[in-house]
């Protein structure tokens, strides 16, 4: 299963840091263009079959594409952290659905470009179509490509603060009934695919969706967008079920697994735990099918 990446040369690099907390809510908001729709459908009136008292109007939803009308090529844009979640992105103005950063140093410039355009679903199941892009990022050899995604609120369009992180390429990405498919090559959370061997990278098709505002995987298995695969120096340490791995690193973020639950929980460790992080990612193995998700560094017990 473990496949060769298709170029090596992604990996994250110079995005300028600006110091805040990591949220697990929303960002920008955007201009809105046009109002949501809904229509009142009157069922069995008049008809033979309907039952007398049964002339209900029922409401019937119909799902708001308001969020088709927002120009996304043209747009501010949060580079949401990948690496390092205490702090947080910066932002880019994208011009035609690209912005270069205009450094005369080939080797410092920072370059962004819609490697697949924004296409439109109902990613939290509230009956209006939001948005999801794959942006890819470039700086000389390195790169990343970040899953880009809006929530339709409040007649706006406005930008999740999260992306997935340890992906190095996103080869197709797909509306669903809840959610965006992509398939992927991806490699561990924070690490970059620059800095990995050819054979560390893992090929995988997920969905993501928006639950109560968090960004999950919620296919195969719910869990984390964040990757959770070994690199070569890592051990995987199985973990008491006591824990609650969640799908983000913060206290608030859904539960993965709730302690006793019939899982797995395979921490991704150095061999001798040097890792002194306030949160780990590990791996939740449910029914045989490998989620991820986030441990506090206080429910893992001190190694001998
Ligand atoms: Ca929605």
């Amino acid at each position: 299963m473990w496949t060769v990446p298709p170029f090596p040369i992604l990996a994250f690099g110079g995005v300028a840091d600006t110091v805040t907390t990591m949220g697990i809510g929303v960002w920008t908001p955007l201009k809105r263009f046009s109002a949501a729709g809904v229509i009142v459908a009157t069922v069995g009136a008049g008809t033979a079959c309907a039952a007398p008292g049964k002339d209900a109007a029922l409401v019937e939803p119909v799902m708001d594409e308001s969020a088709t009308e927002v120009d996304l090529l043209n747009t501010e844009v949060l580079i949401p952290p990948v690496l390092d979640f205490a702090v947080d992105g910066q932002t880019i103005t994208l011009t035609d659905g690209a912005y270069d950063e205009g450094d005369p140093d080939p080797f410092r410039n920072n370059t962004y470009a819609y490697h697949i355009e924004p296409l439109y679903a109902d990613l939290d199941g509230d009956m209006d179509l939001d948005a999801a892009a794959i942006l890819h990022h470039s700086m000389y050899e390195r790169g990343y490509q970040y899953l880009i995604v809006w929530l339709w609120e409040d007649d706006e369009l406005v930008q999740v603060d999260r992306t997935m992180s340890g992906v190095c390429t996103v080869d197709t990405l797909n509306p669903r009934d809840s959610g965006v498919e992509l398939t992927l090559t991806s490699v561990a959370a924070r690490e970059s695919c620059y800095a990995l061997g050819a054979d560390e990278t893992l090929n995988e098709t997920v969905t993501v969706s928006v639950v109560d505002g968090n960004l999950v995987q919620s296919e195969p298995v719910f869990g984390a967008v964040d990757r959770c695969h070994p690199l070569y120096w890592q051990e995987l340490v199985t973990l008491d079920s006591a824990v609650t791995p969640r799908t983000a690193p913060d206290r608030t973020a859904p539960a993965v697994a709730e302690p006793g639950d019939d899982v797995a929980i395979h921490l991704l460790a150095a061999p001798h735990r040097t890792d002194t992080s306030e949160w780990h990612i590990a791996q939740v193995v449910v029914d045989g099918v490998t989620a991820c998700g986030w441990v506090h560094n206080d429910e893992i017990p001190a190694s001998g």
